[in-house]
């Protein structure tokens, strides 16, 4: 009991002043996430919109900016916003995946408060359960550079965020139930490209009455263009007519700058581009983003189409799209094109030092495990998909929160290293995760068994995208690793009946998301957690305290104090909404905290 007393009353301590961050700016954020009417493809359904835009607005910060976000649920359905590829440094309690938070309950607002410490590039938001991301709720995430720290491109006349995903008509509840009942959710209806669908470049392909995006660009000038795949499941082909893109940064690293006419955008990757208006606007430009990986003759439909019109524009643009690359009998292309994404090892990043004086391949592997995706199969009587044969079981009670308070049961800490060590057993649902080695160097090679492209995320940290081939992978596999210039970052494609490796420092405690990007592999069970503690971490150095405004679920759900529901329509009807200052809230959640450990004790 006074272990439990103890605890209750240094977490109170703790929580009462704002983390360690003062002095960096703060930028605070009102959303009210809600369903909104929109038809993108000319088939009316619910979205998810932010504020009532669909897609949501972006989050423009600076590295070091302590961002604020208070989310109102309006939808009539739990909610958690996940912040792709922001580190959330020492804080995973922020991370809004359902290993580290509860879900905001519907009607329920919640403060997300993070620092953007040390990164810079492009990121996207996007509501992590459910599947909700198919029916929107994202946007785009910005984090710019301090003043000081040099750029490796001279200062573009624009920033231009694109979100391209593909789309279904079926909106996210039913899109779920086909899972449920052991479905595949077949092609997607098309591809939306900031929330819209295609300009209607062809009659017989795209019907009349459709929305599409335009793009407006002055002359002479350069942009730089931040792209990001949103969608289900599907690998885009991004390209704009007429222009190459030089591509400048992935997912917070500065990249080698190279020109491509297209490039291969996987499910969850970000990339920014400089593009230079040096055409002569004899019409509007295609920007396409279509299909890949697929057959893309019978996917055709799957294509979103938006306009990149110039001031001095002399008309619409017509005619046919711009070529994807012509290789459907040779599966190296898009992987060769992969690895031509290098780290422009003498630039900047968000910190004086080069990025580049992180010397990766001088760290010995403390730890390494490969991760076999395999394709969606029988798993306790359900159709699920696993990693090494284990199929994830999304958590009641958030992992983090029950180490916190000490709830026995949560998970297992046995994840197999090796598709082989878990063969003996058949494939099942389970809890297991991985335990990382607080500033251990891990080694995770994800093997794709399956016939479809994936892509792998994992939260809290870039990793270095060291090799990618097909076949099997084997330890001589290692002698190919890029030593040099891998590129860090947070989301990587894996092809079908190909591995991809990469390694990642383990320095940034906490409990890690890593899941299949793809939503159906993930809402099957393709993720597993990477648990990082720091057992010497007498003060919370290592890591911050439970935030005073925790949401409490599962086994800790006595702990919550109730809210009135703020829901618009029930805010219209009942009372005005109880309001409580941030003191009286901390007050409220301290107590709620030795109430806690007294019911322990009894
Ligand atoms: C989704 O569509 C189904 C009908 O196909 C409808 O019953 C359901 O309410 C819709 N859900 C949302 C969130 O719009
Ligand atoms: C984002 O913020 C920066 C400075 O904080 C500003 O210069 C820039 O114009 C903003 N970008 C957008 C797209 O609003
Ligand atoms: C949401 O929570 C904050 C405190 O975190 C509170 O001040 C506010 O009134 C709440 N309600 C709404 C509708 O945002
Ligand atoms: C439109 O697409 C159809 C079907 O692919 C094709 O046959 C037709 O030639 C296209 N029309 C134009 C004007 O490109
Ligand atoms: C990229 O292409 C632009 C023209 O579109 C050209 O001006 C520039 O020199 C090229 N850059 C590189 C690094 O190839
Ligand atoms: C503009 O550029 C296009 C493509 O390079 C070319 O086909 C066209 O003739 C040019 N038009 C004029 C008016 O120069
Ligand atoms: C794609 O589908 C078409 C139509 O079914 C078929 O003729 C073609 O062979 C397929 N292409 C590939 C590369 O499988
Ligand atoms: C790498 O970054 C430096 C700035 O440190 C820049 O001058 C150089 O052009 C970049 N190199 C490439 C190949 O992008
Ligand atoms: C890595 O391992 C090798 C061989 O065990 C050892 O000689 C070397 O000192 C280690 N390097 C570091 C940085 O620990
Ligand atoms: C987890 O790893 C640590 C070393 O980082 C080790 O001390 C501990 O015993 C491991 N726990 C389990 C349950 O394997
Ligand atoms: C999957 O693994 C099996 C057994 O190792 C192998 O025969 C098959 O070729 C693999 N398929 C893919 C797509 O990797
Ligand atoms: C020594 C100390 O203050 N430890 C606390 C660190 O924060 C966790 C919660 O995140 C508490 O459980 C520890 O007691």
């Amino acid at each position: 009991m006074w272990r439990l007393l103890a605890l209750a009353v240094l977490a109170a301590v703790l929580a009462a002043p704002r983390p360690a961050m003062a002095g960096d700016p703060y930028a605070f954020f009102d959303w009210d996430v809600s369903y909104v009417t929109a038809a993108p493809l000319g088939v009316k359904q619910q979205v998810i919109g932010i504020n009532g835009k669909f897609p949501g607005p972006v989050v423009n910060v600076t590295t070091n900016w302590n961002v604020v976000v208070n989310v109102l649920n309006d939808l009539d359905e739990p909610l958690l916003i996940t912040w792709n590829g922001i580190q959330h440094r020492k804080n995973c309690w922020q991370d809004g995946v359902l290993g580290t938070n509860c879900p905001i309950p519907s009607g329920w607002n919640w403060t997300y408060e993070f620092q953007v410490k040390d990164q810079i590039g492009s990121f996207f938001y996007f509501p992590s359960t459910a599947l909700q991301r198919a029916a929107g709720g994202f946007g785009g995430i910005v984090v710019n550079n301090r003043d000081v720290i040099a750029v490796p491109f001279a200062r573009p006349d624009g920033d231009i965020t694109i979100l391209i995903g593909d789309w279904y008509n079926r909106n996210h509840t039913d899109l779920r139930k086909m899972l449920d009942e052991g479905k595949d959710l077949g092609m997607p209806d098309g591809v939306l490209i900031n929330g819209k669908g295609p300009y209607r470049y062809n009659d017989s392909l795209v019907p009349a009455g459709i929305d599409h995006e335009t793009i407006d660009v002055h002359p002479g000038r350069t942009y730089r263009i931040r792209v990001h795949n949103v969608g289900t499941s599907t690998s885009l082909n991004f390209r704009i007519q007429g222009h190459n893109m030089l591509l400048v940064e992935t997912e917070g690293s500065y990249t080698t700058q190279q020109n491509y006419t297209s490039l291969d955008v996987h499910v969850g990757q970000s990339y920014s581009f400089l593009v230079t208006t040096d055409q002569n606007a004899t019409s509007d430009y295609y920007v396409v983003a279509s299909a890949r990986m697929v057959n893309e003759s019978l996917w055709r439909r799957v294509t979103g189409v938006a306009v990149l019109r110039y001031s001095n524009s002399g008309g619409a643009a017509s005619g046919p799209l711009p070529d994807p690359p012509q290789d459907q009998f040779d599966k190296t292309l898009s992987m060769n094109q992969a690895r031509s994404v290098r780290w422009n090892l003498s630039a900047g990043a968000a910190r004086p030092n080069p990025q580049g004086s992180f010397r990766y391949s001088a760290i010995n592997v403390t730890q390494a495990y490969l991760l076999r995706s395999e394709a969606p199969a029988e798993i306790g009587g359900r159709r699920r998909a696993a990693l090494n044969g284990l199929s994830f079981s999304p958590p009641e009670t958030p992992l983090r929160l029950a180490d916190a308070y000490d709830v026995k049961d949560a998970y297992t800490l046995d994840f197999p290293d090796r598709p082989d060590a878990a063969a003996a057993r058949p494939p099942r649902i389970a809890r297991s995760i991985i335990n990382g080695t607080y500033r251990g160097f891990m080694e995770i090679i994800f093997q794709n068994n399956d016939t479809r492209m994936q892509s792998y995320h994992m939260d809290g940290y870039a990793f270095f995208v060291v090799g990618m081939d097909y076949g099997e992978w084997t330890e001589s596999s290692r002698g190919t690793y890029n030593k040099g210039d891998s590129v860090a970052r947070s989301t990587v494609q894996v092809y079908p009946g190909a591995w991809t490796a990469v390694l990642v420092s383990l320095d940034n405690v906490g409990f890690w998301n890593v899941r299949s990007e793809n939503l159906d592999s993930w809402y099957l069970g393709q993720e597993v957690y990477v648990r990082v503690v720091n057992t010497e971490d007498g003060a919370n150095k290592t890591e911050m305290a439970v935030p005073s405004n925790a949401l409490y679920c599962g086994q800790l759900h006595k702990y919550q104090k109730e809210q009135t529901p703020h829901h618009k329509m029930a805010a219209a009807s009942a009372a005005a909404p109880a309001k409580s200052t941030v003191g009286s809230q901390i007050v409220a959640a301290a107590l709620m905290l030795v109430a806690g450990a007294l019911t322990f004790a009894s």
